[in-house]
């Protein structure tokens, strides 16, 4: 991580437990919005900022899903990183299906972090918006970069889902509050943990959680109205690595995914959307989790699931 502008040590994922071992995630360093509601510093304007991010990444994919669900694609430019971490976080290769910096020539992440801030501290996480203009970080927190998506860019978005309507912010939050806690953090928690205790707390939450989503979508098509909102691309996220890394990787096993087939067919149905199913990189996935050394001291990436045997078997029939 950086450390007052330096990188300091190889990347471990884990660099906050708690006393019980509990893996802890930092906070996100850059919150600015655009437009209006940022006093006008970072207008929202065609061509000028840039999403990093890598198809690994659940928090990033929720906005590679958005910005097609809002049809920014002309808006916003978007550069992807190798999804295997190196000793120095998130690197440039040009391998893999992924870009080169184009702002910086920069060969790693965080030199986007220390050109911004020289004396940052902290994780250089994707995703990140940048802007091209006063070449800094706009934002890296995607609860944020969901909202600026799909709120900031009001004049170059219309005809677009709202995915946030108004109506549903409380049923939203509530939602979105045990889904983040249990089932999308909850993941990492299982696999992070560094004491059996923290393990098995978190991998029944995880399973709870499974059993809420089943519950609600065995009735309902999207987990909150009856509309797709920015629930249902947190849930996504989620749901589409859980075969191809955390059951495995992550050791959430208790059950597998088709122990849940109302969930298994809710996968499907979105990904019959083309701004889910374009998000969806599985070698990206699989070669990013398997990269993590501490889980996988070998670094061999397994050849299956096979997804036709996954709740990922559309994409696999689309090829
Ligand atoms: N709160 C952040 C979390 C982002 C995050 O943890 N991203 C991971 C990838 S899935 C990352 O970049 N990790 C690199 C690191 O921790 O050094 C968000 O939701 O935007």
């Amino acid at each position: 991580m950086l450390v007052n502008g330096r990188w300091t040590d190889d990347w471990q994922p884990v660099q906050q437990a708690d006393a019980q071992g509990r893996f802890i995630r930092q906070t996100s360093g850059f919150r600015s919005r655009l437009g209006a509601a940022n006093g006008g510093v970072f207008p929202a304007v065609a061509g000028r900022y840039r999403l990093y991010a890598t198809y690994l990444c659940p928090w990033a994919t929720r906005i590679l899903i958005a910005r097609r669900l809002k049809r920014l694609e002309s808006v916003i430019d978007v550069v992807i990183v190798d999804p295997r971490l190196t000793a120095q976080g998130w690197a440039f290769t040009g391998d893999f299906d992924t870009d080169r910096d184009p702002a910086l020539g920069a060969s790693h992440l965080h030199r986007l972090y220390t050109h911004s801030d020289p004396t940052y501290t902290g994780r250089a996480t994707v995703p990140v918006l940048w802007d091209t203009v006063s070449e800094t970080i706009v934002n890296n927190e995607s609860a944020d970069l969901l909202r600026i998506f799909d709120e900031d860019f009001d004049a170059l978005t219309e005809g677009t889902p709202r995915l946030h309507p108004p109506a549903l912010a409380t049923a939203m939050a509530d939602t979105e509050g045990w889904l983040y806690r249990d089932f999308n953090n909850g993941v990492y928690q299982a696999g992070f943990a560094s004491t059996q205790q923290a393990y098995e707390e978190a991998v029944d939450r995880v399973f709870s959680a499974l059993d809420r989503l089943e519950q609600r979508l065995a009735q309902h098509d999207w987990l909150v109205g009856r509309q797709l909102t920015a629930t249902d691309i947190r849930a996504f996220v989620t749901l589409a690595r859980f075969e191809l890394a955390y059951h495995d990787l992550f050791r959430c096993n208790l059950r597998p995914l088709s122990a849940y087939p109302a969930v298994c067919r809710y996968v499907d149905r979105l990904l019959a959307i083309p701004a889910f199913a374009a998000s969806l990189r599985p070698e990206h996935i699989k070669a990013g989790y398997y990269s993590i050394a501490r889980l996988n001291p070998t670094g061999i990436v397994p050849k299956g699931p096979a997804l036709e045997t996954t709740a990922l078997r559309r994409f696999a029939r689309a090829g």
